[in-house]
């Protein structure tokens, strides 16, 4: 393991513990985490997710119980019924598996799915008292400049104007947070990367998070497109040259609200085409495959180090 130089204790946190902003959640009888299948009264959180070090969440259902499993070989542990058990069983919106101190769950497309799991997962953390947790995103996007298959380490999520800010409305006002992510963690996990450079290349850029995988990713096959493949490449290449690496749609949110409540994050996302040279995802299954593995190689190795120092 490279990873020596790592403390588990967080700055900007309350003695490690996840932070919620919001003094009226005090007020409550029972806070019902809907979209998850949960409460804090119907179920016991601080035995269910107490010992939570490590939250993976990335888009797809089967994605991340792949992962969960993939990880769960990686630890040594047991085939167990718990480990294959998903923790959101009263809802299909979400899917969550619990594997050793390891959370796996999808958080959907785009940023609202993304914003209604963390605002419950936080509060779900909150609740359970877990310490010193570290979220990272694990997914897929559009590379740009890249050849298929590079993974980004990202090291800002920025938007359209490649700001790295996310702005909400919220009571008829745009409120905006900053989207940068942790750079200590940024640099860890560019770090174990180096163990999978004879397979596939990692490096660290800005992320630019759309609101959606068509025009707003200045795609030319979607339903409706009214400019011209010039003025696509035009904003491409600038967006290069502002430092923007890969696209995708869910990474503005994931920084702007990990950082409001105290949780160290990333994002490790694989790019499945160069933007540059086309819009369609064309390639095998097999090759699409093995292309999302690439950062839960990296991630499992990074939690693999961190759990065998602890
Ligand atoms: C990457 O891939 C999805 C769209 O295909 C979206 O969730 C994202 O961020
Ligand atoms: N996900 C995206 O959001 N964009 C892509 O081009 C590929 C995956």
């Amino acid at each position: 393991c490279i990873l020596f130089s790592i403390a588990m204790a967080h700055d900007g946190m309350d003695n490690g513990k996840v932070k919620v902003l919001n003094p009226h959640l005090a007020s409550l009888q029972e806070d019902v985490l809907y979209h998850l299948g949960m409460s804090n009264t119907t179920h016991d959180l601080p035995e269910m997710f107490g010992d939570v070090k490590f939250v993976c969440v990335g888009g797809s259902m089967g994605r991340m119980k792949a992962f969960a499993e993939f990880l769960r070989g990686e630890l040594g542990l047991p085939r167990d019924e718990e480990s294959q058990r998903n923790l959101c069983e009263g809802t299909d919106r979400y899917a969550m598996y619990k594997v050793g101190p390891v959370l796996s769950i999808n958080h959907g497309m785009g940023v609202p799915s993304m914003s209604i799991l963390l605002h419950e997962l936080f509060k779900l953390l909150y609740h359970a008292g877990s310490r010193n947790v570290l979220i990272i995103r694990i997914g897929t996007s559009g590379g740009i400049g890249l050849e298929p298959g590079t993974v980004v380490v990202s090291h800002a999520a920025v938007n359209y104007k490649f700001e790295a800010l996310f702005e909400q409305p919220i009571l008829g006002r745009l409120v905006s947070r900053p989207t940068q992510m942790d750079e200590t963690l940024a640099q860890e996990l560019l770090e174990c990367s180096k163990q999978f450079a004879e397979d596939f290349p990692t490096i660290l850029g800005d992320t630019l998070c759309t609101n959606d995988f068509y025009e707003g990713q200045g795609r030319l096959d979607g339903a409706i497109c009214k400019y011209t493949a010039a003025e696509k490449l035009n904003y491409l290449k600038h967006a290069y040259a502002a430092g923007v690496r890969n696209i995708e749609m869910e990474s503005s949110v994931f920084a702007a609200m990990s950082n409001e409540c105290g949780l160290r994050a990333a994002v490790v996302c694989t790019t499945l085409l160069n933007r540059l040279e086309g819009d369609q995802i064309s390639s095998s299954h097999a090759v699409l495959s093995d292309y999302q593995l690439r950062p839960q190689r990296i991630i499992a190795y990074y939690i693999k180090c961190k759990l065998r120092k602890t």
